[in-house]
């Protein structure tokens, strides 16, 4: 079958039938004629794999041969979601693999659904790790991702009786196809014992002694690219305790004590911290980080020797990203190897340091500012910890002659300090670039929590905005409109997302309007399908679907869509024969298994949803659903269906968001505060395109100067929203919320200000019905939305990230 000119290039000389059957009859013994799904799908795996195995082969080689730099990208998370369509699609091989395994029988559609989400992340900080690593490979940087092999991925998250369950998300079962174990790359990462210092003929040295040792394993997830020569890699540490170790204790006849300890040492790994909320400073979460760290750094630092047979060229030669505080080890640690093991003064090692090593900053909010406490970091690190010392104090002596007896900004910047170590100030002391994730975002850095250190050194600081890789968000998930847009603006877009400005010029074309909205009423179709199976409930694919997919979090205020739902629903009930442009709200979002606010807020949507989709006075004008387990492969069909996306953080403290961005360029059109990168998006589309209320980020902070009094924002309306919850008409009361919203018994009331905001919230969600009235004109709202966002691609931030922070060529 011929492909379409603007699809990637496929491999030269692959025949998908004959490298099929030769898998199959490689691994399993048998061929495509007599192969179960199953087998079709390892073997399709495999073989993808393997190809890029290869690509990654000669792409290595090519970049030692000239010793170009490269990018390590240090993250706790990788959202992968799941691999085989992305890799098929980014090989150009898609089309060719349908018709093969049509032509065997077999539904490739069915087979990609037996791919398992990896979900070693939380949100939105985790899939951007992935998005820019998809990004990088399509653009031929060589960049490397160093995560944990978590056993157990993101919670798979159900609803029982209303109420969040989580259970465990074993990926491996299937998901280990994708990886490739090095167990002969294995490093040794030390915890606990002591230090110790002394004199070896004249040099002064340190060792950790009395330690207990864990071996990190490497395993392999291939990254491709669209339509790239490069592959990457992904390298996932697995914890596992050294065989030496076992032996000892097997024959001192410690049987059980050796095991004991093997499943201890392997624990480090076993899951996937589900919290992106608040920190607890665990023992486990402390020790995933150093192992991390430490393995990734001696790898790191072992192949660059082996390079170059020197360390002094690392930071022209490599450059180490510290994705949010969670890998700020990173500078200790490397500051650790040079002087302990590799025989640098601190001087030196220090420059080395800070001229390898970037961070970026997630959030603002200071609940989830890593600190640890010194008692366990000290025990668990005890040589990292007096290196860290070793940085404060000369911090300290610094700071001391900028800012003489300042001793409350003195304070403020150190990086150990109340009995704490804090990650932040680490990163800061060390960094040379230091980033906010949108424009909003970095400002608040450079103005509010780090404007000390940006004082001293504002050169360091910079913004790059998020962005989404594109290909998987559009052009895999929405195959109807992306062929539609081939053939309408050519495939250029394909190669470079700003192309999709080309639309601009159809924005009052009647029948490329009529064509989007059939496009859009599909999608709404394939979930309405889905909402039907999932949650048993009907929803009219004529209805506004108006959608908010995130981590359910009280400053994202699902709170506030679902206060307002409940207001419509009064509106209906009092006027059930009025005019009401019918609408659906859908909802998907985990909760930390210990936030019981959040899982509060689950529960009042899902209570929700029951009353309003049962009462027959509503029938088809209002429906509300809550879908569980959401995930990158549920995302996949949910945004495409979206014709308003709910971005309605408080101003200020969402970093970016990237769902926003994933929704623009499927076409809905934005509800939203101006916050994070809502920003952008209003400079893109402008004041016609977006549905902007409430406060803005500065007018948040003068009502909090004010001083801020919820009930004074209370109309009679709104406070019979409240009563329903607090009066049991909802199967349940939840007097907890409304309580959270009025009185500040904890610190404040309502402190992401979900009742000032509404009336306006109210006001904009009028707007949207209005326009909505009027089909054309919101057609060519989200018209000019796919168009505009182009901007949004990863390909743009990875690029400004490699121009203006990693300095690679
Ligand atoms: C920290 C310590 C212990 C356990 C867990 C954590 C932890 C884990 C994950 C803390 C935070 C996170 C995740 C944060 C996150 O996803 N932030 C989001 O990052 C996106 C990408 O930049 C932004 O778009 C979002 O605005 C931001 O909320």
């Amino acid at each position: 079958q011929k492909l379409a000119e603007n699809d990637a290039r496929p491999e030269r000389a692959i025949q998908p039938t004959e490298l099929l059957n030769d898998t199959l009859r490689r691994i399993f013994g048998c061929e495509l004629a007599d192969a179960t799904q199953k087998q079709v799908y390892r073997a399709l795996c495999i073989s993808v794999r393997e190809l890029l195995t290869e690509k990654n082969r000669v792409f290595g080689n090519r970049c030692t041969e000239k010793e170009r730099k490269e990018v390590y990208y240090m993250s706790m998370e990788f959202l992968v979601g799941t691999s085989l369509r992305n890799n098929l699609f980014n090989l150009g091989l898609e089309a060719e693999f349908r018709k093969a395994l049509a032509d065997a029988g077999f539904d490739i559609d069915e087979i990609y659904a037996i791919d398992p989400d990896a979900g070693l992340g939380n949100g939105g900080l985790g899939r951007l790790a992935s998005c820019y690593m998809d990004a990088a490979t399509g653009m031929d940087y060589p960049m490397t991702g160093f995560s944990i092999r978590y056993e157990f991925g993101i919670f798979k998250q159900k609803i029982v009786d209303g109420w969040q369950m989580e259970f465990p998300d074993n990926w491996l079962e299937m998901g280990d196809v994708w990886l490739q174990a090095r167990e002969d790359d294995a490093v040794e990462v030390k915890f606990g014992g002591e230090v110790r210092e002394w004199m070896d003929n004249d040099r002064f040295k340190v060792a950790q002694v009395g330690y207990s040792s864990v071996m990190a394993v490497p395993y392999d997830m291939y990254i491709s690219g669209y339509d790239s020569d490069a592959a990457n890699r992904l390298v996932l540490w697995s914890a596992k305790l050294p065989q030496s170790f076992d032996m000892a204790a097997f024959s001192r006849g410690d049987y059980v004590r050796a095991l004991e300890r093997n499943a201890m040492a392997e624990t480090i790994s076993k899951v996937l911290y589900p919290a992106d909320d608040h920190i607890q400073g665990k023992r486990l979460r402390l020790k995933q980080q150093y192992l991390l760290v430490s393995a990734s750094l001696q790898s790191i630092l072992k192949k660059h020797y082996k390079k170059y047979r020197t360390y002094t060229n690392l930071p022209e030669k490599v450059a180490i990203h510290i994705n949010d505080t969670h890998p700020a080890l990173c500078v200790p640690e490397l500051m650790r190897l040079l002087i302990d093991e590799h025989d640098f003064g601190w001087d030196e090692a220090w420059d080395i340091t800070c001229r390898t090593l970037s961070y970026t900053n997630h959030t603002v909010m200071s609940e989830a500012l890593e600190r640890w406490n010194v008692d366990l970091f000290r025990e668990q690190l005890p040589r990292v910890y007096s290196i860290c010392q070793e940085i404060n104090r000369r911090l300290i002596e610094h700071l001391c002659a900028v800012y003489p007896n300042d001793w409350g900004k003195i304070n403020y910047m150190a990086v150990i300090a109340n009995n704490e170590v804090r990650m932040a100030n680490l990163c800061l002391a060390a960094c040379h670039k230091v980033n906010g994730v949108s424009k909003l975002h970095t400002d608040i850095l450079r103005n509010g929590i780090f404007r000390d250190y940006c004082q001293i050194t504002p050169e360091r600081f910079l913004n790059v905005t998020n962005g989404i890789a594109y290909r998987r968000w559009l052009c895999q998930s929405d195959p109807l409109l992306t062929d539609y847009l081939k053939q309408l603006i050519g495939g250029d877009f394909l190669r470079d997302a700003r192309a999709l400005e080309k639309l601009l010029p159809y924005q009052n074309d009647e029948k490329v309007l009529a064509d989007l909205m059939a496009i859009k009423r599909k999608n709404k179709e394939r979930l309405a399908a889905l909402i039907e199976n999932q949650n048993g409930v009907r929803v009219d694919p004529d209805s506004i679907f108006d959608i908010q997919i995130k981590r359910l979090h009280e400053y994202k205020r699902q709170l506030l869509n679902i206060l307002h739902v409940l207001y419509l629903y009064r509106q209906i009930k009092a006027n059930p024969h009025g005019d009401f442009m019918p609408r659906t709200f859908i909802f998907a979002a985990k909760a930390s298994a210990g936030y019981i606010r959040a899982k509060q807020i689950i529960s009042l949507i899902v209570a929700a949803s029951k009353l309003i989709n049962n009462d027959p006075d509503v029938n088809d004008k209002l429906k509300v659903v809550f879908l569980e387990d959401y995930k990158v492969s549920l995302a996949e069909i949910i945004i495409p269906a979206a014709d308003i996306s709910e971005q309605i953080s408080i101003a200020g403290k969402e970093a970016s968001g990237t769902g926003n961005m994933k929704l623009m360029i499927n076409g809905a059109v934005t509800i939203g505060t101006l916050d994070g990168a809502n920003v952008e998006i209003h400079e893109q589309v402008g004041d016609e395109n977006i549905f902007l209320f409430g406060m803005k980020a500065h007018e948040v902070e003068e009502l909090w100067q004010r001083g801020y009094h919820p009930t004074e924002f209370i109309t009679p309306e709104l406070q019979a929203v409240l009563d329903m919850l607090t009066s049991g008409v909802l199967g349940q009361r939840f007097d907890d919320l409304v309580d959270s919203l009025l009185t500040n018994r904890f610190g404040t009331a309502d402190p992401y200000m979900t009742l000032a905001d509404f009336q306006d919230y109210a006001r904009a969600q009028r707007d949207v019905a209005a326009v909505y009235q009027d089909k054309q004109r919101f057609a060519r709202m989200s018209l000019i939305n796919i168009a505009k966002a182009g901007i949004f691609s990863s390909d743009r931030a990875v690029k400004e990230y490699a121009d203006e922070i990693w300095n690679l060529d």
